[in-house]
């Protein structure tokens, strides 16, 4: 997804980034570029400029020219922008009612809603523990009732039947009442799709609105359809208010232009995007992870939910297997410590609960903070796989990039080898028989009576 976005932005980042002096004239040189490459992307012009004039009065503001960084200074600069510029936070769905909290879903024809409301409903399900309710208004076409009604299923919604022969309104009071009696904490609503946001459109959505009293209106836009989708947004929000936008076909969606705009359009938040046409490819849209998406400098945070998702387990497995065997503990493995520890509650809250460390000094304790857990984390996530798993060849160069990477200085790199060094010995000795009584010797701690060995 923003493939050419990216392409164009992140060359702009990289040859920034290294810059140790930046005067007027490059900065304005930057600013055409950031201008065209948003401009190809296809965010509408007015948009642009807007974007412009405030990167440029931060860009003054903060004294790039003056800065130690500016180079730096400057893409943060447009990094915290393009998140403004998105809606700055995720915004997720509101549960705030009396349940079960209707969520109507519109859009144009094809645009994605029988999709995107199996998508959330799965979402709903899975990962929130509701019970959804589901319903088509969508009375012009039977194959589209029928497309939810295998959806439902497939994702373990309650379906409400929608009988073609009934006026929509008998439909929609209908499935109310049964998902009322159902004790569903959510009733999605699904609609039917026009070629235009006309009258006709506009009226049976208002009647529906009504009907349904919808907690949250959801307006969902093909994002390959560009400023075109964003207008159709625009006119229906101005005369059904909306609280949120979906973007779907993010997948195909090479410039990025819709992502980009629809919030200062509209005013409204993206809740959701569509990555795939699985039932499973539905993410809430990080405003911030998109922006470092689009600029090239990854988007860490939710690789590692992903992680935390599937694979958790398995890598718990992987470094106590290492450990038996006496194999050699790597930056990866580190990495993956570091993730247990913040979910288990942090370092602080984690060597509360380790036996031995009652007796460890406050200083060791304040040292150990969880600051420094996430500053370590990001530097590890700079790096690629060989330099974690071959800790050595992290030198001159290399530093340089996964401080810059990280948003560290070269001396917390160097801290983190050196603190990685200490635990590859500690974790040496562990393997060793009679270890862990050796280790907490070691660190002036001391064993319980009891402590398995
Ligand atoms: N690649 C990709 N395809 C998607 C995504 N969302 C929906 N689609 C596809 O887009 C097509 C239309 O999706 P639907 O959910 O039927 O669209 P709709 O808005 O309900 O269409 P109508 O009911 O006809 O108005 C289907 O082929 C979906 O698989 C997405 O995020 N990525
Ligand atoms: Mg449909």
């Amino acid at each position: 997804m923003f493939e050419s976005l990216t392409d164009s932005l992140s060359s702009l980042v990289k040859n920034l980034q290294g810059r140790a002096h930046l005067n007027q004239d490059n900065i304005q040189e930057s600013m055409q570029e950031v201008r065209n490459a948003l401009l190809e992307a296809d965010v509408g012009y007015d948009s642009v400029q807007s974007f412009l004039d405030q990167v440029a009065v931060r860009a003054e503001g903060e004294e790039v020219v003056g800065s130690l960084t500016p180079g730096q200074t400057f893409v943060k600069i447009v990094q915290d922008e393009l998140t403004k510029f998105m809606g700055e936070t995720s915004v997720e769905l509101s549960f705030s009612a009396q349940p079960p909290v209707v969520v109507l879903v519109a859009g144009l024809q094809g645009s994605g809603k029988t999709t995107t409301v199996a998508k959330l409903a799965r979402r709903l399900i899975k990962q929130e523990n509701k019970q959804v309710g589901v319903v088509s208004c969508d009375i012009y076409r039977p194959a589209a009732v029928e497309q939810l009604k295998i959806l439902a299923s497939e994702v373990s919604a309650n379906y409400y039947e929608t009988n073609l022969a009934d006026e929509l309104s008998k439909t929609a009071k209908n499935a109310v009442d049964q998902s009322k009696r159902a004790f569903d904490d959510v009733l999605l609503v699904d609609t039917a799709g026009r070629l235009t946001i006309d009258d006709d459109m506009m009226q049976e959505i208002a009647s529906l609105h009504t009907i349904f009293n919808p907690l949250e209106t959801l307006f969902v836009i093909d994002s390959m359809m560009g400023q075109d989708a964003v207008e159709t947004a625009r006119n229906f929000n101005a005369v059904l208010p909306l609280t949120g936008v979906v973007l779907t076909k993010i997948d195909g969606d090479s410039r990025g232009g819709a992502a980009l705009s629809v919030r200062e359009v509209t005013g409204k938040p993206i809740k959701f995007m569509g990555t795939g046409e699985k039932i499973d490819d539905l993410d809430v849209f990080h405003p911030e992870r998109i922006a470092s998406r689009i600029l090239g400098m990854g988007d860490v945070l939710s690789l590692i939910e992903e992680v935390e998702q599937k694979v958790d387990k398995k890598k718990a497995e992987k470094v106590a297997k290492k450990l038996k065997s006496g194999s050699k503990f790597d930056l990866q493995d580190f990495r993956d410590q570091l993730e247990q520890m913040g979910k288990m509650g942090g370092v602080q809250a984690l060597m509360g609960k380790l036996p031995g460390m009652q007796g460890m000094s406050g200083a060791i304790k304040e040292k150990a903070n969880d600051k420094e857990l996430n500053k370590f984390s990001a530097i590890i996530d700079s790096m690629t796989l060989q330099e974690r798993l071959f800790p050595a060849l992290i030198k001159g160069s290399r530093k340089r990039r996964i401080a810059n990477g990280s948003g560290t200085i070269i001396q917390d790199v160097n801290k983190l080898l050196k603190q990685f060094t200490q635990m590859q010995k500690m974790m040496k000795k562990m393997s060793k028989k009679g270890g862990m009584k050796n280790l907490m010797r070691g660190m002036g701690g001391q064993l319980p009576p009891n402590f398995p060995q």
